[in-house]
């Protein structure tokens, strides 16, 4: 798949439309799911209202998530859909490998065809094992009501970490009220899924992805105590509210420096 052709290098937004012909080819392949397009519109539009970088509130939530991984008990599982699967499926494969994860294809809009071919993609970026698909996802969860309830009873059903990048917020509930930690990355800091979330990173997949995995592996050399403070000292709901405030700045500050205002200075002056 070549998400390069047909972009022009010099238009100022060549990067999000790369991204956006990706997930369109994806789509097409039977990776991404329809609805999958939308919720990446969504995703642009908080991204814009944070200035397209990882603010500092989300790196803290990112350290707490690779601590998290870490010192997960049993093991930690990385939840994989159609959109992250065509967007960051090498990190997803490095980020197990440095945190010991299992990586699992969980689809809110589930089909076989799609999960075989997702597996496919993880395995394509050097995944050794893929747990979820077809027969293997055997187990249910009672709670969800969707076909996210449909778990492998060797990775999400017993796990005590799920990491679950780009999520819809009852399964978050339904693992939060298990007793798992879940880490959400949603660049909303508004949706239920980051407002259930134990650690929520408010940043792109795309920035947060390789970001975890580079903290992770600088945060392995650690001692554990280390790990449980980092873990301690971060609340979630305090790190959404400062990711809210963060948006609220940015736009008052916009505003004020007329950033968006279509009058030229010499007017604004008189
Ligand atoms: O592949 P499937 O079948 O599991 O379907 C996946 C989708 C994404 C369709 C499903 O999970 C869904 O409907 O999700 P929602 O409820 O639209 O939520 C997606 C959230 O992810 C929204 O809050 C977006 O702001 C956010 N989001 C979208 N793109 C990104 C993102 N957050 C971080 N990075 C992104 N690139």
């Amino acid at each position: 798949m070549n998400e390069e052709t047909e972009i022009p290098q010099e238009h100022p937004r060549a990067e999000s439309l790369r991204i956006r012909k990706r997930l369109v080819n994806h789509c097409k392949a039977g990776i991404v799911a329809e609805a999958g397009l939308v919720a990446h519109g969504r995703g642009e539009a908080f991204d814009y209202l944070q200035g397209e970088k990882t603010t500092e509130n989300a790196f803290k939530a990112i350290e707490a998530a690779a601590a998290a991984l870490l010192t997960a008990k049993k093991h930690p599982v990385i939840s994989v859909n159609g959109n992250t699967a065509a967007l960051v499926a090498k990190d997803i494969v490095k980020l197990a490998e440095v945190t010991g994860a299992k990586i699992e294809v969980n689809l809110f809009h589930r089909s076989v065809d799609r999960e075989i071919a997702i597996k496919k993609l993880l395995e394509e970026a050097g995944a050794k094992q893929v747990l979820g698909v077809g027969e293997a996802a055997s187990a249910r969860i009672a709670e969800i009501g969707s076909e996210r309830r449909r778990v492998d009873p060797e990775g999400i059903l017993v796990a005590d970490v799920v990491l679950v990048p780009l999520e819809d917020g009852d399964r978050t509930e339904a693992l939060e009220k298990m007793g798992k930690k879940v880490i959400a990355i949603d660049l909303n800091p508004l949706s239920r899924t980051a407002q259930f979330a134990t650690i929520t990173i408010v940043d792109n997949l795309m920035r947060a992805m390789p970001t975890l995995v580079e903290i992770a592996e600088e945060l392995k050399k650690e001692d554990r105590s280390k790990l449980n403070r980092i873990l301690a000292n971060f609340s979630n709901k305090k790190n959404l509210g400062e990711a809210i405030c963060l948006i609220n700045q940015r736009l008052l500050e916009l505003a004020k420096k007329g950033t968006y205002i279509s009058i030229s200075p010499k007017a604004r002056e008189t």
